[in-house]
């Protein structure tokens, strides 16, 4: 198998384990297992899984509060997700962050952010510390479309450009924030404008296609890591959920989400595997070790203890 194929392989099942884990995740919030805020990435896989499958070890990556598929493409446990989603003491913030601040130190992965657009200048400083130790690692940073209206996304892009950071920021443009669409609240609708006033690189492409992306951030990844600075990515895609458990969407226009659905981007990606040759035998297996691994994920989330009030103390307050 070439090296091309075994990785839109790799993609794919990556994909389908975020498409599945995120249908168990509303699942179990709908039977009360999972409370609070919780944001699902349903349609918006080959964005995480693409650009994630460039990094290495010593990349940061730093998301919004719709993070599970980007934990799971760094190679967080599934596990170690749902736990943190159940509010139990073996979740990867020990249950008291939830399905918005998911961490892992291990992994650098830096979150989970509930602050619209507060993360990038976070981002900036994760960038800036890989500059300043001088050891080549790459900041991917996720933010959605509505999220580039706040203030913390122009700090970020600024320090990145005028430091000449080695970061990579993506835009989600999943059309909507909340029930807004872009062109109610941004003037361009095309949002690589902004990178324009910060003199940084950008492009602006459709993250329907998982190889598109992958290739598109492993450019920007390698003009990161070879000093030549930040770049800015708007990535076109759709959610197919509501903004949170609570939306029922009734904003999209008739008929959209069904033809985006006709697009779904794990079947077109299973098609082209399909026509490359991958037997239907070897999707029947993935789809099977998948569904065990999900299945043992909420039974270990379910079955695993709170943690107790003395260290949710110990661990809230110095
Ligand atoms: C500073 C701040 N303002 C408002 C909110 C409330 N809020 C949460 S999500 C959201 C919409 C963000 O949309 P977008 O950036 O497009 O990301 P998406 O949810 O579509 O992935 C808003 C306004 C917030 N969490 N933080």
């Amino acid at each position: 198998m070439s090296e091309k194929l075994a990785r839109l392989k790799r993609m794919y099942e990556k994909m389908l384990l975020i498409r599945r884990f995120e249908e168990a995740t509303a699942k179990a919030y709908a039977s009360g297992k999972i409370r609070g805020f919780c944001h699902l990435y349903i349609g918006e896989e080959p964005v995480a899984v693409g650009a994630i499958e460039n990094l290495e070890a010593r990349d940061y990556v730093i998301c919004t509060y719709r993070e599970h598929g980007h934990a799971l493409a760094r190679g967080m446990s599934p596990r170690a997700v749902m736990a943190e989603l159940f509010g139990k003491a073996t979740g990867c913030s020990k249950g008291l962050g939830g399905s918005m601040h998911l961490f892992s130190r291990e992994l650098n992965f830096m979150g989970g952010h509930g602050i619209v657009g507060g993360h990038v200048a976070v981002a900036s400083g994760h960038a800036f510390a890989s500059k300043y130790r001088g050891d080549h690692g790459v900041t991917l940073c996720f933010i959605g479309e509505g999220g580039t209206n706040i203030g913390g996304f122009y700090e970020g892009l600024t320090y990145a450009s005028l430091w000449n950071l080695p970061a990579v920021f993506i835009i989600e443009n999943n059309l909507y924030a909340m029930g807004t669409p872009l062109y109610r609240a941004q003037p361009s609708r095309d949002l690589t404008a902004k990178a324009r006033a910060f003199n940084m690189a950008s492009s602006r492409i459709d993250a329907l296609d998982v190889e598109l992306v992958y290739q598109t951030v492993s450019e920007a990844v390698a003009r990161a890591r070879s000093g030549q600075g930040p770049t800015l990515i708007e990535m076109i895609t759709y959610r197919f959920r509501g903004h949170s458990m609570s939306d029922p969407a009734k904003y999209r226009p008739a008929g959209e989400l069904e033809e985006m659905k006709e697009k779904d981007p794990l079947d077109t990606t299973r098609q082209r595997l399909i026509d490359s040759g991958i037997p239907q035998a070897e999707f029947d297996k993935m789809e099977t070790d998948i569904a065990a691994t999900v299945e043992d994920a909420v039974a270990f989330a379910d079955s695993s203890p709170e943690l107790s009030y003395e260290d949710m103390q110990r661990m809230v307050f110095a």
